[in-house]
């Protein structure tokens, strides 16, 4: 019989980060996954507004524990951090009570309804001491860090004009509907607030810029629209029959157009759309700087276009080896091995979670806090009072 050496067993004590998700629609979901891809974190309940279908949901999720009300989920989970991916007007509240009870918050966007409302838990979660989080996840597609990070070192020089756009089509027909189309879920606006938001967001990050005036210009294609009988969640629309509606009027924006003035002096434009066929959820940014021109299109995100006036263009292709070192920290994989959407959210909680670790909000930390939130809140409410009184807001 052939002895085998004594084998060591080796083990690390491991305590996991317990996290709590709270709405688990199109976008809580997204969350659970790109957490589980992280270490050290464990997913230890949802909640979720229907207590008929909150246990389906945590079934499907593989998630033990599930409420239908999330002050039960705060109260009862001993959570160290909650994910708030509940409609909009629900923000403010949930975020408030989890910091109020010392939990650390990552929120999707709009951080709340009201810039009041905001500037508050701005105010709690740095009292407390509490990291917090807005999920502005374009940031974190690879190229975008890259096209700040060649910005940052003087690479694209002085920035001449900054032009975006951000194009949907899930609610391209009338029969399309959402919880997002009701103002008293959603806001006042929803193109700007729900697609807007992002695009602006990553105007000012990728440029270091900031947008001091702004001239809007809204269309409401559809006036009315047909309401299903039964709620839907986001994206799921195109799954439903066109029967069983009901017309509503509708109140919020299908189209915007923004322009922009920048602190450097030079302007920029933004068109948003939600009724655009074809475009499924496309954002393209295209960045013209003194030395050289950056473009982008989140549908083909592994890719960045660099216009030359007196040389070739190039396509630099999302490679950890040709990439700047921030950049190339939020990259898993190597060049060619593409990388898309769910990869956003995780390398966004890599860098919160790393704050977690530490229990330490950063003096200026690279994601995207509850200050970035506030100050999408602040862009979005002088863009809709341009909308309404046709004319320059100073912001
Ligand atoms: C819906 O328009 C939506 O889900 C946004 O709310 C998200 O932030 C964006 O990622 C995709 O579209």
């Amino acid at each position: 019989m052939v002895r085998r050496p004594t084998a060591a067993i080796y083990s690390i004590q491991m305590k996991n980060i317990r996290v709590g998700i709270a709405g688990v629609g199109f976008i809580g979901p997204a969350h659970i996954e790109a957490l589980r891809r992280l270490p050290g974190i464990e997913v230890v309940s949802i909640s979720h507004h229907s207590a008929e279908a909150v246990k389906g949901k945590a079934e499907a999720l593989g998630v033990a524990k599930y409420y239908s009300d999330y002050v039960e989920q705060i109260e009862n989970d001993q959570l160290d951090c909650i994910h708030i991916c509940t409609p909009n007007f629900v923000h403010y509240d949930m975020a408030k009570q989890a910091l109020l009870a010392g939990i650390h918050v990552v929120c999707e966007k709009p951080l709340a309804t009201t810039i009041e409302q905001a500037e508050e838990l701005v105010a709690i979660a740095q009292d407390k001491n509490l990291v917090n989080a807005v999920h502005f996840n374009i940031r974190y597609y690879p190229i975008v860090r890259q096209m700040k990070r060649m910005r940052e070192t003087g690479e694209v020089g002085e920035i001449y004009s900054i032009m975006g756009s951000y194009l949907q089509d899930w609610l391209y027909y009338e029969t399309d509907y959402n919880w997002r189309l009701e103002s008293d879920k959603s806001g006042e606006s929803r193109a700007i607030a729900d697609i807007g938001s992002h695009l602006i967001d990553s105007i000012e990050y990728v440029s270091g810029l900031s947008i001091t005036a702004v001239f809007a210009d809204f269309n409401t294609v559809h006036k009315t629209r047909k309401k299903p009988l039964k709620p839907i969640e986001t994206f799921s629309g195109k799954q439903l029959q066109p029967e069983d509606y009901a017309e509503v009027p509708i109140d919020t924006e299908d189209y915007a157009t923004v322009l922009l003035r920048f602190d450097n002096g030079n302007k920029g434009v933004v068109t948003v759309s939600q009724v655009a066929a074809g475009r499924k959820n496309q954002l393209k940014l295209e960045i013209a700087g003194a030395h050289k021109n950056l473009h982008w299109n989140s549908e083909s995100p592994n890719e960045l276009w660099v216009g030359h006036r007196d040389e070739a263009n190039q396509i630099l292709l999302r490679d950890p080896s040709l990439f700047d070192e921030e950049a190339a920290s939020i990259i898993s994989f190597p060049g060619g091995h593409n990388e898309g959407f769910p990869d956003t959210s995780k390398q966004l909680f890599k860098e919160v979670y790393a704050a977690i670790l530490k229990v330490q909000q950063p003096a200026v930390p690279l994601f995207p806090s509850f200050r970035d939130g506030l100050r999408e809140l602040i862009l979005c409410e002088c863009i809709l009072e341009s909308h309404r009184t046709e004319r320059w807001v100073v912001v």
